[in-house]
């Protein structure tokens, strides 16, 4: 067994536990040993047979014991006792949005279903609406589940796949053959989510990076090995394909394994303007034959009389266009970022205290931060009553006076906006605070006009400063709200309402195309980590990424601002 099967067996496990209805710190047990072992670099069958199965996190002595079963054996007794208690395709059930283990145990006890084709049957014959509890509408939202499963990509998080990626580059620019190496593709581009990883090291002497590639740790699967390019496939999953380039030819390679594939296409039609071919190798002369390498991507462009092109942009969405006028953005980087205004504390869902906030941002070279925990209707997450936000005050006005005048910690909230539109803090609330974030975490399923109006309530309310996460997507599966964003950009202009660029890789929300459009209509963005740990704050490069993809410059970006200028803009908008 790999590690895919465990995980895929222990996470089985937890939805079979849950449909039974057992106690949710059983089911997290194993839902999180799955997490921990899907996550793993190494193969588990080597760290068993070192003996070391409880060194991996979330795994205790009776996890590890399962873990030796099925490894041992290739079975589970546990498993094959709760299979036949409880259908094993109910599983599936539950991967549908708006099916949690209650409805699927409900569907199962009363219309007999234990299969997706049996729920899809039941539901188009009006069967589900009938049930107690059910409706035309929970009905209809269950069949738009079931469809958005089967439209489902195996496109995998840009979290997941760029430290993996990373891991691999960093252990091959080790090699003393190699000069220097780059991630490409979609990665490097900064997609949102990513198909397989693309490697790229520059080097006269391939041999022995390809047998230390085919040798990492974390691979499972030799896909294809020869000198010059090899796939493997990882035990996380993804793939990855290395190219190794001589160092001459490495700017054209870099190029073209960079993609997009559409801007490839308008780099050889200029090079063809030009009497040229371009290909990953080189440009070669139509007539002549002649070859013009090109040992870094400033050369390639340069050929083609243009400027570097930053990858973030390379779409054909008008970079070529730009570049041509020489009039490409001024792209925001990593060291504009002065603050982070999105964090939560122990005080609602975080780990840390305010006080470890603070000193971590500062340790980062930050020189403000915002305080803003949850609100008082998001009890899942011990939202904030009234009057534990202005306890909270107390403390956070008490650490900024600690931390010196070269550090600042304001107070604000991530406050909810419920169900029905309105907000969860009255206005005199909302006026002692130094920023407010409102965010739509709960009936995200509401049609587009409820949904529009419950955001259009919050940026029209004159206390409200940011938009968190506007549109709800989690990566790679979750699809957006059905948030009316043209609506939302009026009113966000009109009001001069910020929108977040959500860093949090399974955010990533505005995403890249958003923030553009909202930074050609004027909006001010703010880039947060929604840290809820100090190690989140890393985040942070992703948000940096994605903004960039969005052809974000650092003056549209409120903490780029130094902290008197972020609060003038707070007082006077
Ligand atoms: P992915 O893996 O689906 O997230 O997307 P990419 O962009 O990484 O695509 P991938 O891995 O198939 O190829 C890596 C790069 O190689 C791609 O961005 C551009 C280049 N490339 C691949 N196939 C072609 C092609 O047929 N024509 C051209 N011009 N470039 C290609
Ligand atoms: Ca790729
Ligand atoms: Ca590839
Ligand atoms: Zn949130």
């Amino acid at each position: 067994m790999n590690n895919r099967q465990i995980a895929d067996t222990f996470e089985t496990i937890a939805d079979l536990l849950q449909i039974k209805g057992e106690i949710i710190h059983r089911v997290m047990a194993y839902r999180n040993a799955a997490d921990a072992i899907r996550e793993l670099p190494r193969d588990i069958n080597a760290i068993y047979a070192d003996g070391q199965l409880q060194q991996i996190p979330n795994i205790g002595a009776t996890l590890a014991e399962k873990i030796e079963e099925l490894i041992t054996t290739g079975e589970l007794e546990f498993f094959n006792r709760l299979a036949a208690e409880v259908p094993v395709t109910l599983v599936d059930v539950l991967k549908v949005e708006g099916v949690g283990p209650k409805k699927a145990k409900k569907f199962w006890d009363e219309l007999g279903i234990t299969t997706l084709e049996q729920l899809q049957e039941a539901a188009a014959k009006g069967e589900l609406q009938k049930l107690s509890g059910m409706g035309k509408k929970s009905e209809d939202r269950i069949l738009a589940g079931i469809e958005s499963l089967s439209r489902r990509t195996d496109r995998i998080s840009i979290g997941i796949a760029m430290p993996l990626a990373l891991d691999f580059l960093n252990e091959l620019l080790k090699l003393p053959q190699v000069k220097k190496g780059h991630v490409a593709g979609s990665l490097r581009r900064f997609r949102e989510t990513i198909g397989d990883l693309d490697l790229l090291v520059a080097s006269d002497d391939p041999d022995p990076i390809m047998e230390a590639f085919i040798h990492h740790q974390s691979v499972e699967r030799v896909l294809g090995h020869g000198p010059s390019k090899s796939s493997i496939e990882t035990f996380q999953g993804p793939q990855v394909d290395l190219k190794v380039i001589p160092p001459e030819r490495y700017g054209t390679a870099l190029v073209y394994f960079t993609g997009s594939k559409q801007h490839n296409v308008r780099l050889r039609e200029m090079a063809q303007n030009i009497g040229l071919t371009l290909n990953e190798h080189a440009f070669t002369n139509l007539e002549t034959g002649e070859e013009t390498l090109c040992a870094t991507e400033e050369e390639v462009y340069a050929v083609l009389g243009l400027p570097y092109i930053p990858p973030e942009i390379r779409e054909d969405r008008g970079e070529l266009e730009a570049a041509q006028q020489n009039n490409l953005p001024d792209l925001i980087q990593l060291s504009d970022i002065k603050a982070d205004l999105h964090m939560h504390t122990t005080w609602s869902d975080g780990s840390f205290s305010i006080r470890e906030m603070a000193e971590a941002a500062k340790a980062r070279g930050l020189s403000y931060i915002v305080i803003t925990d949850h609100s008082q209707s998001l009890g899942i997450a011990n939202g904030l009553t009234p009057e534990r936000l202005l306890e909270q005050q107390a403390e956070v006005r008490k650490v900024d006076a600690e931390m010196g005048p070269d550090f600042r910690v304001f107070h604000g909230t991530e406050m909810d906006i419920r169900a029905d539109g309105t907000l969860d803090f009255p206005d005199e609330v909302l006026e002692k605070l130094d920023v407010v974030i409102a965010s739509i975490h709960v009936a995200q399923k509401q049609d587009k006009d409820q949904i529009t109006q419950r955001a259009l309530n919050a940026i029209r309310n004159p206390h409200v400063d940011i938009i968190g996460h506007p549109r709800g997507q989690l990566l790679p599966d979750r699809e957006p709200t059905q948030l009316d964003m043209d609506a939302v950009f009026e009113a966000a202009a009109e009001h001069n309402t910020a929108l977040e660029i959500n860093a949090n890789p399974r955010r990533l929300d505005l995403d890249a195309a958003y923030a553009r459009r909202a930074q050609e209509l004027g909006i001010k963005l703010v880039i947060n980590t929604d840290a809820h740990h100090p190690e989140n704050f890393e985040l942070i490069s992703y948000g940096i990424g994605t903004a960039r993809r969005g052809w974000v410059e650092a003056q549209n970006v409120l903490n780029t601002w130094d902290a008197d200028q972020f609060l003038d803009w707070i007082a006077n908008r």
